[in-house]
């Protein structure tokens, strides 16, 4: 019995760890978002958010182990020693060796987890010297972003204020202002939202940026370079979030907080502000581009020159280049 019960445990923790690989590893690869659907973590873009997904799945493996081991154990006791099919109970009230086995292995089940979470808490606090250093400062409601690198020579800091896109941006951007005020100008509220909700559906369709993830002007990274992250803010609480960097850092008034990343794949990448901070909390997505060197380069080049739209319009055509036609688009709910 005790040999077919372990039997079960084995396979379906089996079953669970080869869904868990499927989900985490292989489904979502290309998305640096959430998509419909998702029951797992974001894909990981750097060794640290890699680390993060294999610690979950063995603390997700250990745990639903053990809940089917207690499952059956209660099964079997309460058909075992019944009253019908144990009339007569044994009168033993110990047994050493069980008794030190229920000790000892829930201790070396705990000093296994406690093993990869602490070298996984270990090297997020330890900072490889950083290729670049970017300081975030939340604002109610935007993030700014300051690249720090007038220690280079011939460069000065530049400072990207990310702004969210929301419906009427896109429906402003493809009818023109006249237009737009003519369509919905007389719209107020819950049906102004509703009308400029299922209008713009179709733009967002044709838009690259998931539906309030998109800012206006994202930030842009090298693959494979290691980036400092200095994090404040300029009023309340908020948080710098990149779920597929495995990066969170409140944003705190008055102080710096330091968070560092190093991703690994090329990509776009989304997160948003991860501590309630007030009315317009959602409206502060973050969008960053992992790019090759070359085009950071240029980005950068086009920064320092002052041309924000030429910088802008760098990032978008790159994104368009790798991304292929037929994107699934991923629509978040209203
Ligand atoms: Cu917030």
């Amino acid at each position: 019995m005790l040999r077919r019960m372990f039997g079960a445990v084995a396979c379906s923790a089996a079953a669970y760890f080869a869904v868990a690989m499927g989900t985490t590893g292989a489904a979502h690869a290309d998305f640096g978002h959430p998509v419909p659907g998702q029951a797992t973590l974001q894909s990981p873009a750097t060794p640290i958010m890699e680390q993060i997904v294999s610690l979950y799945n063995v603390v997700n493996i250990t745990i639903i182990a053990i809940t089917i081991f207690v499952l059956l154990l209660m099964l079997y006791v309460m058909y075992r020693f019944s009253e019908k099919n144990n009339p007569t109970p044994s009168r033993n009230a110990h047994h050493t060796l069980l008794e030190v086995a229920w000790t000892i292995v829930p201790i070396l089940i705990l000093v296994g987890l406690a093993i990869p979470s602490f070298r996984l808490l270990y090297d997020q606090y330890s900072f490889p010297k950083p290729d670049l250093t970017i300081k975030a400062t939340a604002n109610a409601w935007f993030w700014e972003h300051e690249y720090l690198l007038d220690k280079q020579e011939g460069m000065k800091n530049v400072t990207i204020t990310s702004n969210s896109v929301g419906d009427e941006d896109l429906l402003k951007a493809k009818l023109g202002d006249d237009a737009f005020g003519e369509k919905y100008g007389s719209l107020e509220g819950i049906a102004r939202h509703k009308a400029l909700y299922a209008d713009s559906h179709s733009l967002w369709a044709e838009s690259l940026a998931p539906r309030k993830l998109a800012v206006d002007q994202a930030i842009a990274v090298p693959v494979g370079k290691v980036v400092h992250l200095l994090v404040t803010s300029n009023d309340v609480i908020h948080s710098w979030t990149i779920p597929s960097f495995g990066s969170k850092m409140q944003a705190v008034p008055g102080r710096t907080a330091a968070t560092w990343f190093q991703p690994t794949k090329i990509g776009t990448y989304y997160g948003q502000c991860s501590v309630l901070c007030g009315k317009l909390h959602s409206a502060m997505p973050i969008s960053v581009h992992v790019v090759e060197q070359a085009v950071y380069d240029k980005w950068m080049a086009a920064l320092q020159a002052k041309d924000k739209k030429g910088a802008a319009q760098i990032l978008k055509d790159e994104e368009a280049a790798r991304t292929p036609a037929a994107k699934p688009v991923a629509q978040l709910a209203n």
